[in-house]
């Protein structure tokens, strides 16, 4: 139904549901000396520096001496996914998993689990299957692993690249997700059962900046933490080109101000910018007090998936680039002990018109931190069906930097925002997201809503 002169004419009820704010300075000496591996260098404010490892490699000596001096958090590049732990249904192969987590443990390092459930790198038996089958194969293989390595993980990527690329910010399709979109709590449930004292993630790329793909993951572990689903970390992978995203700091702080560590997970980065860019992101997690740690995916340039890029720390006779370097400096520029967390305040307003017959309502929840804010908007239908809405905002001391899920008339002052192709019906009582990026003030935003 259109909107009426008559529904636009009433009053808009403002409700502010919530106001949470966070803000926390702790000042301690610094060190009397820098130091001068990667590993001890994180450890002065509490973190790790990881790596990557291969089993096949672990016979080099050159690498193997970098991992020990160097490194104090290891992650298996391939040797815990699933096709290599199960490759016959109820058949498992822990050898090389284990191996390389007895050399970390003899390394004095942890080590981070990689991955559960993961749609590529299935074993074939599992490629062949669909439905409350494979569901149940799932959920054994979840299980079986984390039994087998329980009490010797320090987090596990329990569910690894499940979101879509593009704008969205949904489910990828993979015939795990067609078992059942609560796929993803499913597992988290299952890998707490078996192992209480692993941290559990969820792990995914192109989500280290704020966009429609890194929301979707947001708003899925805003929802795990509503209802008690056990999630205690997200990993940000960071394989980069040139610049670490210029929003990465204020990315990690909006999951990390859900109550979720945060941590860099398979960094890489290619391009003439390589160390500048690797200062970057070294520098986004130690701004954020809940950025546990940083793992590089390998650990000399030829050791790289990415053939031929040249994206890691170390050369291919394992010597020190200028990346290194910026890396370590930045490590060591944190004051060891010192967090300092941005202000961030929360804050959840309804601000709707009656939706009446036909109508709609807006909500926002509103992520602001210092200098800039993200505002998602949750777009309700009365009680009939929408088939296309328009959400009106007031930005007042703020400018749109980037949005998604909706298209927008401008970036600044009153702002119409209309409903894109996919979500332009709404069932009657049912609701859909969109969201914005901004720089300034995101406060007294008053969305409201209307039928179109
Ligand atoms: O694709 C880069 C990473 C993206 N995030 C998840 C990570 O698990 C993933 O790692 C890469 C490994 O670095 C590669 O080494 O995952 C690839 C698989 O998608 C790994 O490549 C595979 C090759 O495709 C296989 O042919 C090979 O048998 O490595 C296998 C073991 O060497």
């Amino acid at each position: 139904m259109k909107l009426t002169s008559k529904s636009v004419a009433l009053v808009p009820i403002i409700v502010t549901v919530a106001t949470a704010a966070i803000g926390a300075t702790l000042i301690a000496p610094p060190a009397a000396n820098a130091a001068s591996t990667l590993g001890a260098a994180a450890a002065q404010s509490g973190r790790y520096y990881g790596t990557a490892v291969a089993a096949s490699k672990l016979g080099d000596s050159t690498y193997s001496n970098i991992l020990r001096t160097e490194f104090n958090m290891v992650t298996a590049e391939n040797e815990m996914k699933w096709d290599a732990t199960e490759p016959n249904r109820g058949q498992f192969n822990y050898s090389n998993g284990d191996r390389i987590l007895n050399t970390a443990v003899g390394n004095g390092s942890r080590v981070r689990g990689h991955a559960l459930l993961w749609y590529q790198q299935e074993p074939g038996w599992a490629q062949r299957m669909e439905g409350s089958d494979l569901r149940q194969a799932m959920m054994n293989h979840v299980t079986q692993v984390a039994t087998h390595y329980k009490g010797k993980i320090y987090a596990w990527d329990v569910v690894n690249e499940a979101f879509a690329d593009g704008n969205s910010g949904g489910r990828r399709d993979s015939n795990l997700q067609r078992t059942g979109n609560d796929w993803i709590e499913a597992a988290f449930r299952a890998a707490r059962a078996a192992d209480p004292a692993a941290k559990l993630c969820y792990n995914d790329y192109n989500t280290d900046g704020i966009n429609a793909k890194s929301t979707g993951v947001y708003n899925m572990v805003r929802d795990f933490k509503s209802r008690g689903v056990p999630i205690d970390c997200v990993g940000f992978q960071a394989h980069l080109t040139n610049n670490a995203p210029s929003d990465m700091r204020q990315n990690l702080q909006r999951f990390a101000d859900l109550g979720v560590d945060v941590q860099i997970t398979e960094l890489d980065i290619a391009g003439s910018n390589q160390a500048n860019a690797y200062a970057d992101v070294t520098r986004a997690c130690l701004a954020v007090t809940r950025c546990t740690g940083i793992t590089v995916w390998g650990i000399r340039d030829n050791d790289s998936w990415r053939t031929g890029e040249n994206p890691l720390l170390f050369t291919n006779s394992g010597a020190k680039k200028a990346a290194y370097n910026s890396v370590l400096a930045a490590l060591n520029s944190a004051d060891p002990g010192t967090t300092t967390t941005t202000t961030t305040t929360t804050t959840t307003t309804t601000t709707s018109n009656d939706p009446g017959t036909g109508g709609c309502t807006a909500t926002v929840s509103l992520n602001q931190w210092n200098e800039g804010f993200v505002a998602t908007i949750k777009v309700t239908a009365g009680s009939s069906a929408l088939s296309g809405w328009t959400v009106t905002t007031t930005l007042s001391s703020a400018t749109v930097t980037g949005s998604w899920s909706a298209n927008r008339s401008g970036n600044s002052g009153t702002v119409n925002w209309t409903n894109v192709d996919y979500n332009a019906s709404v069932p009657a009582g049912g609701s859909t997201e969109f969201g914005f990026q901004g720089s300034g003030s995101g406060s007294g935003l008053n969305p409201t809503c209307a039928a179109r």
